[in-house]
């Protein structure tokens, strides 16, 4: 039975579970949730309680979630090379993980929110407390990254942090005093499985809500 993925090119979370698909080389069918397939967004419906994306069908088993279905396709379809066996090896790779989502991706998500809610009038005090949270992530990955040196391997962690630090730095410049950071992104994006991510989004970026920068 082959695999599914259902979400869309330009949504972050989608990337987060392309990256390892790419990178594990499996076979899938990815499935664009949009008005157009009303098919693709009734599964998703069905999947978990508030319809969100990505899903993974794999036969009779359906996953949301992305870090879920990462585990599920290390775990059964790529020999553990996404997440280590050990569990002492992927309890640290779980929490950059959980890093990404909940401390990049969350405030770059209430910046953009903010801006689908009233683009012309966004509320300043809550895009100022997001990026707030962003310029302290920031500034605790510069720190993080003196001991992860740039890989062209694709774990957990590459997949979490391409799609958080693409979007945030659209969000938040990562400035100057990042000079890691800065590079660890420009590393991560040309990444194949995270080129393939973002050449595949570029159509879209005229929908980014506070405006794509002319770059990346
Ligand atoms: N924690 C979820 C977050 C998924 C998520 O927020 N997906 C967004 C797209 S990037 C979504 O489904 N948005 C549509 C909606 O919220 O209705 C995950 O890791 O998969």
């Amino acid at each position: 039975m082959s695999l599914e993925l259902f979400g869309h090119p330009f949504s972050s979370y989608t990337w987060k579970a392309l990256i390892a698909l790419y990178a594990a080389e499996l076979e899938f069918e990815f499935r664009i949730v949009d008005a157009e397939h009303p098919d693709n967004v009734e599964v998703v419906q069905s999947a978990g309680p508030l319809a969100k994306f990505p899903v993974l069908r794999d036969g009779e088993n359906m996953l949301f979630e992305s870090t879920t279905i990462i585990e599920y396709l290390s775990h059964h379809h790529a020999s553990d090379m996404l997440i280590p066996a050990d569990p002492d090896a992927a309890i640290g790779m779980r929490m950059l993980d959980r890093m990404f989502d909940n401390y990049v991706m969350e405030p770059m998500s209430q910046v953009v929110q903010e801006y689908i809610r009233d683009g012309e009038n966004p509320d300043e005090a809550r895009v100022a407390e997001a990026r707030g949270k962003l310029e302290r992530s920031y500034a605790w990955l510069e720190g993080w990254l003196q001991f992860y040196p740039p890989m062209d391997h694709v774990t957990l962690i590459e997949c979490a942090a391409a799609p958080a630090l693409f979007y945030a730095d659209w969000v938040s410049p990562i400035s100057s005093q990042f000079p890691r950071l800065r590079r660890w992104r420009a590393h991560l994006l040309q990444l194949p499985p995270v080129a393939q991510c973002v050449e595949d989004a570029r159509p879209y970026r005229p929908f980014f809500p506070l405006g794509a920068p002319d770059r990346d």
